[in-house]
C-alpha cells in the first residue's frame, strides 16, 4: 500500500509528546517514517526530542534554529519525507491505534481522504475508540465542510499530489497557515472520501495561560494572522467554489472573533485599514446572505471611515448584548449588571459576603463578617445565600444569582469570599475583593495540576481570568502561601495571620463552649463523638458543580464494633449533591452535611476521620487524633489530583483501606495517638504556627478602612 510519512512540528511540548508518539509506535500499520521538526523549543522539550529519535530507527529528528512556526516545520517535513503518503499529526495529540491502518487502506487513487476529529481533555490512557463498520462518505461539492475547522489535521494525503500542485504552508502567518495548502488543494480535487472511524484526538489543553496551543494564541495574532492569509489567497486565481468557502470563513470570523475583540480591547483603530481593505475583497452577493446588522457593519468598513465604523458597531454591541441579554434570565441580569448597575455609584461601606458558593454561612467570611459586627463598625453587610438564613446583626440578604445579587455586587465597595466569584462579574475600579481560598492544600491546585477530571473543562483558563480580580489571599500558613504563588499564580498582598475560620477553635475550645454546641447539634452527651468529613470525587459528578459520593465506610460494621461508646457525625463536601440515606442508623450517625459551619463539629468531635479533604490541616488545631479512610488513595493520588507531599510520611495519623481498619483505629485510638506523637508534632510546627484565634482581627485591620 505504501510508506505514510508521518509530520510533527514540535514547540515546547514536552508534557505531550511522549504520548503522541506512543500512540504512532502502537499504529497497526506500520510502514511509517516519523519526521519530527524541532521549531526551537526549549531545552528540556529538545532533549526530550534528541532521546526520541536516538531510540527509535523509524523517526527523524529535523532541528530548526530560529523559531520559524508551524508552517514553516510541515513544509521542511514535507521536503523530507520519502513517503508515498503524508500525515500531519500535532505534537499534543494522538491516534487510537487504527487510524493510519484506516485511512491508508481506503484513500486508493483520491488524493485525499479524511477522518474525524475528537477533542479530548486527556491523556491517551483514556482513550477509547470502537471499532466500526469502516463506512465510507463521499464528499463532492461540499468538500469544503471537511476544513470548516481551517485544518490540514487528520487528512491523509498523496505524496505525489502534493507534489505535482506544489502545495505549501504560508511560511508568513503563525496561525492558519493551513489555509494557505487546504484551498488549493481542495480546488485541484473533485472528491474527498471521509471515514468517521479513522479518529484523531486532538487535546484541548487546559492551560492557555502558561502554555497556550495555537488556537489559543492571543486574540490579535489570530485576527492579524487571519487577515494576512485572507488576503494572500485572494491575490491567487481561486475558482468559484474556493471564493465561497474564504469569504463565508472570513464573514464568520469577522462575527465571532474581530467583533468580539473590539468589544473587549477597543483595538479598532489599529487594524481598521488592514480590516477595510480586506473586507473589499468579499463577494457583495455572500455579504447579502448574512442578517441586518453585519451587513451594515460590512458597509461601514468598505467605505473605510473608522468614525462611522465606531459608531454602528458600539450600538451594535448593545443590541448583541440586549439580544443575548433576554435569552435567560441569569444572562438578563448579567446585562444588568454591565450596563446598569455597574454604572451607578460605588458604596463605600458596602460588603458583599459569600461563602462556599451561597451554600453556607460559614467559614473565613463569617468571622470576619462578625468581627465587623460585634466592633461595630460603620459597615453594611450583604450575604449571598441559596435561601434564606438565622445570620447575626440581620444583614441584607440576596439569593445567589438574583437581580439583587447583581445588584448589590456592583454596587460593593468590598468583596468578602471564600471561592472564585462568576466570570462574567466584572470588578469596578475601586472594587477591593479578598478571597480568603478554603484550606491548605493537599491536593494540587489549579496550575499545579496536570489532567483537569472535573467537570469543567475551561477550568484553568476560568480560574486565571476571576483570580486575576483577587486583591488580598488569606493564607493559613507559610507552606500554603508557596503554594498559592504557583498554583494561582497570584502575585498581590498576602494575608498571612493563619484562618479567620479557625478563631473559633481557640476561643470555643472550653467544657462549657462545647455542651452549648452539643445542644445546638441535639447530639447525646453521654457519647464520644467521630466526625467523618471526606471530601469530593473530581471524577464522580451528575453535571457542572454537581458531584456524586458514595459511602464506602460500612456503618453497620461500625454501628456493632463501637456503637456503645461512639456516634458518628457524618459530613459531606458541599460540592455533593446527593443525600445519603442514613435513616436506620438513627441515634448513632447524624447527617450534619447541610450543617452552615464544620468549625463547630470539629469543636464537638472526639475523633477526625477524613481522606483527602483539607479538613485536617484545621482539626489539627485541636491536636485531637486524626484517622485517615484511603479506600481509593492510589486512583486518587496517581490519577486524579496528586498530592504536594507523601501522605503517608507526613499526614498525623494512619491511612485505612477499610471499615475494619477504622474500627480497629477507633477501638485503639489511645495508641494510635501515642505511636502518631511525634509526627503529629511535626506536622502540627509545619502547618498550624500562624493561628492564635485573632485572624480575623489582623485580616480586617489590613483590608477595611477602620472606623
Ligand atoms: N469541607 C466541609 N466538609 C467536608 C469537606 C470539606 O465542610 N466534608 C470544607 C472545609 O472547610 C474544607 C473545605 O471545605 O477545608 C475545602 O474542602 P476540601 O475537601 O479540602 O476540598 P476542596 O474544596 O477541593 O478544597 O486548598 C484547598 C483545598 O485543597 C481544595
Amino acid at each position: 500500500m505504501g510508506k505514510i510519512s508521518v509530520i510533527i512540528p514540535v514547540y515546547n511540548t514536552e508534557e505531550y509528546i511522549e504520548d503522541c508518539m506512543k500512540s504512532l509506535m502502537k499504529q497497526t500499520y506500520k510502514d511509517i517514517e516519523i519526521l519530527l521538526i524541532n521549531d526551537d523549543s526549549n531545552e528540556e522539550c529538545t532533549q526530550l526530542l534528541n532521546k526520541i529519535s536516538e531510540q527509535n530507527n523509524n523517526v527523524k529528528l529535523y532541528n530548526q534554529s530560529k523559531r520559524r512556526g508551524v508552517g514553516a516545520a510541515r513544509n521542511l517535513g514535507i521536503e523530507k519525507s520519502t513517503g508515498d503518503f503524508i500525515y500531519f499529526l500535532d505534537s499534543d495529540d494522538y491516534l487510537p491505534e487504527k487510524t493510519l491502518e484506516i485511512l491508508v487502506k481506503h484513500i486508493k487513487d483520491n488524493n485525499m481522504i479524511r477522518g474525524k476529529m475528537k477533542t479530548t481533555n486527556f491523556s491517551s490512557g483514556l482513550a477509547i475508540v470502537l471499532d466500526g463498520l469502516f463506512k465510507v462518505k463521499i464528499f463532492k461539492n461540499n468538500r469544503y465542510k471537511l476544513i470548516k475547522n481551517m485544518s490540514s489535521l487528520n487528512f491523509l494525503f498523496s505524496k505525489a499530489f502534493i507534489s505535482d500542485k506544489n502545495l505549501s504552508f504560508s511560511e508568513s502567518v503563525e496561525v492558519y497557515s493551513d489555509l494557505a495548502f487546504m484551498i488549493p488543494a481542495l480546488m485541484h480535487t473533485e472528491q474527498v472520501p471521509f471515514l468517521k472511524e479513522a479518529v484523531y484526538f486532538r487535546r484541548r489543553r487546559n492551560d492557555p495561560v502558561s502554555n497556550p496551543s495555537l488556537i489559543q494564541y492571543d486574540e490579535k495574532i489570530k485576527i492579524e494572522s487571519f487577515l494576512e492569509i485572507y488576503n494572500e489567497l485572494k491575490d491567487e486565481s481561486l475558482d468559484e467554489l474556493s471564493n465561497d468557502f474564504l469569504d463565508k470563513r472570513f464573514l464568520n470570523f469577522y462575527r465571532k472573533n474581530i467583533v468580539t475583540y473590539f468589544k473587549k480591547d477597543d483595538g479598532v483603530e489599529n487594524i481598521f485599514n488592514q480590516l477595510s481593505s480586506a473586507m473589499k475583497r468579499v463577494d457583495p452577493s455572500i455579504v447579502n446572505k448574512y442578517g441586518r446588522i453585519l451587513k451594515s457593519e460590512v458597509n461601514k468598513l468598505v467605505d473605510g471611515k473608522l468614525d462611522g465604523y465606531k459608531k454602528v458597531s458600539s450600538r451594535h454591541h448593545l443590541l448583541r448584548d440586549i439580544r443575548n441579554g433576554i435569552k435567560t434570565k441569569r444572562k438578563f441580569y448579567i446585562l444588568m449588571y454591565r450596563r446598569l448597575f455597574m454604572k451607578t455609584q460605588m458604596k463605600e461601606n458596602l460588603i458583599f459576603f459569600e461563602s462556599f458558593l451561597g451554600k453556607s454561612y460559614s467559614d473565613s467570611p463569617k468571622y470576619i463578617y462578625e468581627y465587623i459586627l460585634n466592633n461595630k463598625m460603620d459597615y453594611k453587610c450583604v450575604w449571598s445565600v441559596r435561601e434564606k438564613k438565622e445570620i447575626p446583626g440581620d444583614p441584607i440578604q440576596v439569593k445567589r444569582f438574583s437581580l439583587r445579587y447583581y445588584y448589590y455586587l456592583a454596587r460593593s465597595k468590598y468583596w468578602v469570599s471564600n471561592i472564585r466569584l462568576p466570570k462574567s462579574l466584572d470588578k469596578r475600579e475601586g472594587n477591593i475583593y479578598l478571597q480568603t481560598w478554603h484550606g491548605t492544600p493537599l491536593k494540587t491546585l489549579v496550575f499545579d495540576q496536570k489532567d483537569i477530571y472535573s467537570a469543567d473543562p475551561k477550568y484553568k483558563e476560568n480560574f486565571y481570568i476571576q483570580s486575576r480580580r483577587w486583591d488580598y489571599l488569606s493564607s493559613p500558613n507559610q507552606y500554603s502561601s508557596d503554594i498559592f504563588r504557583s498554583a494561582f499564580k497570584f502575585d498581590k498582598e498576602m494575608l498571612e495571620f493563619g484562618y479567620p475560620r479557625n478563631d473559633i477553635l481557640y476561643q470555643k475550645n472550653t467544657e462549657q463552649d462545647i455542651r452549648h454546641i452539643k445542644d445546638k447539634l441535639g447530639i447525646p452527651l453521654d457519647k464520644k463523638t467521630i466526625l467523618y468529613a471526606p471530601t469530593w470525587r473530581d471524577d464522580e459528578f451528575y453535571s457542572r458543580g454537581n458531584y456524586k459520593f458514595t459511602l464506602n465506610l460500612e456503618l453497620d460494621k461500625m454501628q456493632k464494633n463501637l456503637g456503645d461508646e461512639y456516634i458518628i457525625l457524618l459530613r459531606t463536601h458541599y460540592h455533593i449533591a446527593n443525600q445519603l440515606d442514613v435513616s436506620e442508623y438513627e441515634g448513632f450517625v447524624y447527617d450534619y452535611s447541610r450543617y452552615d459551619d464544620i468549625a463547630e463539629l470539629y469543636l464537638a468531635s472526639d475523633i477526625l476521620i477524613t481522606d483527602y479533604s483539607s479538613v485536617f490541616f484545621d482539626y489539627a488545631h485541636l491536636k485531637r487524633p486524626i484517622l485517615f479512610y484511603t479506600y481509593d488513595l492510589e486512583k486518587y493520588r496517581d490519577q486524579l489530583r496528586g498530592f504536594y507531599f507523601d501522605m503517608e510520611k507526613e499526614v498525623p495519623g494512619p491511612l485505612l483501606m477499610t471499615t475494619d481498619e477504622v474500627a480497629d483505629a477507633v477501638a485503639n485510638i489511645d495508641g494510635i495517638q501515642n505511636n502518631y506523637k511525634e509526627t503529629y508534632e511535626k506536622f502540627y510546627n509545619k502547618f498550624c504556627q500562624w493561628d492564635d484565634g485573632h485572624a480575623a482581627e489582623k485580616t480586617v485591620k489590613a483590608v477595611f478602612k477602620m472606623n
